[in-house]
């Protein structure tokens, strides 16, 4: 694959509006919230598409876009996946976690049950590629856990900036999602996005976020 140069086009804005934009887009991203109780409301698939061109236009190692979003809206398949993860997270949260992991988690209030997997209209499954196949071929791969978790990123605040709710799934082990979602080798399950509006009354914990301060070095 060749990639000529070609001239950038980059964005004009002021000193002013620079200022104003990061502002603003610092305001609307602590808006932005782990949900876990979902409305089975439906979201067009359309707007599903766009979320996930968005979060494939992240940088990854030699532009090899190392991942594969799986978009599940198919109620049977959700099921499946809400059977598998409920089976590992029981066993997890029934000792397979430690006690200090277990006490950190407390104060959020999970525990084995998801019937979000169920109710969310849609479930993103992010796959990873290890490697690539290509006519047959192993192709390598590079920094694909940063690639990845990118692209996860923006696909977090392209879901936000459209009004819609999500969470980062983590069932563990994951490996029933390649399974049931029949990936091939090369794939490894990365994490696991319920996506929708809001349940009626949903609540959520009420965590502070650290401060610049406690975020930042400076030289
Ligand atoms: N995977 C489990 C446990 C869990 C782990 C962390 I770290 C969290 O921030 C939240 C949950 C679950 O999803 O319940």
């Amino acid at each position: 694959m060749e990639y000529p140069h070609i001239p950038f086009s980059p964005l004009h804005f002021t000193e002013a509006e620079t200022l104003d934009r990061s502002k603003a887009f610092h305001d609307y991203m602590e808006r932005r919230r782990s949900l876990r109780f979902f409305s089975d409301k439906p979201i067009p698939k359309e707007v599903i598409e766009n979320i996930v061109m968005t979060a494939s236009t992240a940088p990854s190692g030699a532009h090899k876009q190392p991942w594969t979003f799986c978009i599940v809206g198919d109620p049977a398949v959700k099921s499946k996946i809400k059977d598998a993860a409920e089976e590992e997270e029981r066993e997890s949260y029934g000792g397979r976690m430690s006690e200090e992991w277990l006490q950190d988690l407390a104060p959020i209030g999970t525990d084995w049950q998801k019937p979000f997997l169920e109710i969310a209209p849609w479930l993103i499954i992010v796959f990873k590629k290890a490697y690539e196949i290509e006519g047959g071929e192993r192709r390598k791969c590079y920094y694909v856990n940063e690639s990845v978790g990118i692209a996860c990123g923006f696909l977090l605040a392209a879901i936000h900036q459209a009004g819609l709710v999500s969470l980062t799934h983590t069932p563990s082990p994951m490996n029933f999602l390649q399974r049931i979602l029949d990936r091939p080798e090369n794939e490894r399950p990365f994490l696991l996005i319920p996506v929708g509006y809001p349940a009626e009354g949903a609540t959520v914990p009420d965590l502070r976020r650290k401060t610049l301060d406690q975020v930042s070095v400076w030289w």
